[in-house]
């Protein structure tokens, strides 16, 4: 039964109860159908709803979204409460979302918790409001405020939801509230369907579509959305709703929302495996050793998340540069209102910043955030296995550095594991966890716990040269500078993946992380390149001009300050040096080509790392390519847009392309075996 009714003294409660967050499913729905019968024909005073479990109701379950929807529709049933001579009461406890929301709205009342959140996120999973909400909210709340809530789709709390008009009132009980609510002010209030809709104001409209176009590039649902409260204000309410609903259903099934729905499964998918599950270390006290950019993003967010740290520099300039930077993020943060004067002192006092190792003696974790040198990071894990309890955890934020030959040297190799965030580290929510040959289950599932208390979305990555994201990112530049000196530009290439989604292209981010560490990589690299392997030497040049990006006023762009950045023709004129140099002639790709180009190559890379099983399924490639490298969400990331195109068709184009370069473009055995076998990247697994 995921719907209770019980009634006392002519008041009835109805119960939703489907955990953990009741999502509203066919059984809730004819629950609730069933609830307006019951009180209608008991002739109730009032109904008050509630969530069980202090969760009002997370909205439309959308496990049911694959499937053909099943009656009683949500809207019926909505209207059914609605148009009750019961007049109903949302008791708002914990989340009212989605449908959750527009169950409260078809009510006569709301009233919310004090730490509640209300809101129609539906546009981040691809659909718009699908029972009312673009029409009921409008009628509550006036144009502007409905109109940002549904596009935007994130919600607000309870305090803000009172300002607008959405809530009568807030309260600690509410459901205490609700039975306390006077029975002639109760019946004063008329139905939400009979509200006149607000004026139409063609300006709002208007900005409001040029703001999405610009933030929301190529996202349907928001635009969507926009369009149908629109249309609906000049509509009798029923016919809102069915146009509304029109548009939800044909939402529903396309594309992007299939793809925002595989992600929003797949990072709740993303904890411990079962084996691993109570074996973690808790975590109290971190010691972070390295108060660069890294280490101080890494020790801030272990600050937010309540741990006591210590962070170990080798100098007082040191130290004073981690403090520094460190007060920096907590003054933003402060800004931001995330947090307010006294939960900045707390982190203050809750940090110890030192050159002595002696301070990591009582701490479960250690995290080196150091430049990328083998021989330093063997002298601190060294160092640091000398001071630290001999259960304690060992971790390493090397981004490309060999994980085994970190663990060989120590005493016990099995407290090792990579920990490897990615800046801005107290935001970025991709956590790779690198298990390396002798990492013990007890020090992964501390790196999962850790992951979970800091809100990251864990990924367990095997260990190889870049793990999962940077192995993928690695092949991405070698493709764009491929594409680059074979006759495009920076900004050409740059374009054209704006214009599949990405918030910036290839050549962009370059700057903005600095040209320099990729240079160090490659030197790295050089002794064991494959000679075979076409090599773009465009990236090497720049570090000889000195273009090292933004820190130097110069990379692939040029950045005359005033925060803009402009072409730089001595960066495109390289690519024609280099290719006159190599005797070549040069193509002029177009946008789409140089897309595919791109996109064909990260697939075939990733491929061969679910193939080694460097990672454990395509969706956890997906979670890596859009929480750390910005592939965007709404297309599923990039194992998901890869089965969107097909498997057999991507092998088909890689063949062409091995035609021009047979090393660069060497198809995957995994994505042949998957093609042959008419299988899915989904379905595949690596080879035994
Ligand atoms: C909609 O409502 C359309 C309507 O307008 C029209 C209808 C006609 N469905 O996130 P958590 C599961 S569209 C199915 O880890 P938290 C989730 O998978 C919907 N399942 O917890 C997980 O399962 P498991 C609009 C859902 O505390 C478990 O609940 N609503 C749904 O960090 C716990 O979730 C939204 O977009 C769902 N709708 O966060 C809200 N929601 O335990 C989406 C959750 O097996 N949900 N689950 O891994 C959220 O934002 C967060 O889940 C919430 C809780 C804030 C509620």
């Amino acid at each position: 039964m995921q719907v209770t009714m019980r009634s006392e003294n002519h008041v009835g409660y109805v119960t939703l109860s489907n955990p953990p967050v009741n999502a509203i499913g066919q059984a809730l729905r004819q629950g609730l159908l069933e609830a307006v019968r019951w009180a209608e024909r008991d002739r109730l005073d009032r109904v008050i709803v509630f969530g069980a479990g202090g969760v009002f109701a997370a909205g439309a379950d959308a496990k049911e979204f694959d499937s053909p929807p099943q009656v009683p529709h949500l809207p019926e049933v909505l209207n059914a409460i609605d148009e009750s001579f019961v007049p109903w009461i949302a008791a708002i406890e914990g989340v009212a979302l989605g449908g959750g929301a527009e169950i409260a709205m078809a009510c006569r009342m709301r009233i919310m918790a004090p730490d509640a959140r209300i809101g129609l996120p539906e546009v981040t999973l691809g659909v718009i409001p699908g029972a009312g909400g673009t029409a009921r909210l409008p009628r509550l709340v006036g144009l502007q405020k409905a109109v940002e809530m549904i596009t935007m789709g994130k919600p607000i709390g309870a305090q803000e939801a009172r300002s607008a008009g959405l809530v009568h009132a807030v309260e600690d009980d509410p459901i205490e509230a609700a039975f306390m609510v006077n029975s002639e002010e109760l019946g004063c209030i008329v139905p939400t369907w009979e509200f006149h809709a607000p004026a139409h104001d063609p300006d709002l409209f208007h900005m409001a579509r040029e703001n999405l176009k610009a933030k929301m590039a190529g996202q349907e649902a928001p635009l969507r959305a926009l369009e149908v409260i629109e249309a609906g204000l000049s509509l009798p309410f029923h016919q809102a709703l069915t146009q509304e609903r029109q548009v939800f259903l044909e939402l529903k099934t396309g594309p992007q929302a299939k793809a925002l729905r595989h992600i929003f499964f797949a990072q709740r998918a993303a904890k411990a495996p079962a084996h691993l599950r109570g074996v973690a270390l808790e975590v109290r006290h971190a010691v972070v050793v390295g108060g660069g950019t890294m280490g101080a993003g890494i020790a801030y967010a272990l600050l937010a998340a309540g741990l006591q740290v210590t962070v170990l520099e080798a100098d007082a300039a040191g130290l004073q540069r981690a403090e520094d930077t460190i007060g920096k993020l907590t003054e933003a943060s402060l800004r931001r209102g995330i947090i307010d004067a006294a939960q900045a002192a707390d982190q203050r006092r809750r940090m110890t910043l030192s050159t002595q190792y002696s301070e990591a003696a009582s701490a479960q974790l250690a995290i080196e955030a150091v430049f990328e040198d083998m021989a330093v990071k063997h002298e601190i894990l060294a160092k640091l296995e000398a001071v630290m309890p001999a259960d304690a955890v060992l971790a390493t934020n090397t981004s490309y550095l060999d994980v085994n030959e970190m663990a060989a040297r120590l005493m016990d190799p099995t407290r090792v594991i990579g920990l490897h965030f990615f800046a801005p580290a107290h935001i970025m929510k991709l956590l790779e966890i690198v298990q390396g040959a002798q990492s013990s289950d007890r020090a992964i599932s501390t790196g999962y716990a850790l992951a979970k208390r800091l809100g990251k979305v864990p990924v367990l990555a095997g260990v190889c040269d870049g793990f999962i994201g940077n192995r993928i990112l690695a092949r991405y530049r070698e493709a764009a500078d491929t594409v680059f000196m074979d006759g495009s530009t920076p900004w050409d290439v740059d374009e054209a993946m704006v214009d599949f989604g990405y918030a910036m292209g290839p050549y962009e981010a370059q700057d903005l992380s600095g040209l320099d560490i990729a240079h160090a990589n490659r030197q790295r690299q050089a002794p064991t390149r494959d000679p075979n392997r076409r090599y773009i030497p465009i990236a090497d040049r720049m570090i000889e001009l000195g273009k090292l990006g933004r820190k130097t006023g110069a990379g692939w762009y040029r950045y005359p300050g005033g925060g803009g950045k402009v072409e730089d023709p001595i960066v495109a004129d390289l690519a024609i040096e280099e290719a006159h140099f190599a005797g070549m002639s040069r193509t002029d790709y177009s946008g789409p080509e140089i897309c595919r180009r791109l996109l064909l190559a990260m697939i075939n890379e990733a491929a061969d790392i679910l193939d080694a099983g460097i990672a454990q399924s395509a969706s956890d490639i997906d979670l890596v390519t859009v929480f750390g490298y910005g592939f965007p969400r709404w297309r599923g990331g990039l194992m998901d847009y890869a089965d969107s195109l097909g498997v057999k068709a991507i092998v088909a184009q890689l063949e062409i392309l091995a035609r021009e370069d047979p090393v660069a473009w060497k198809v995957s055995p995994l994505l042949r075996r998957c093609a042959e076998a008419g299988q899915s990247l989904a379905e595949a697994r690596p080879k035994l």
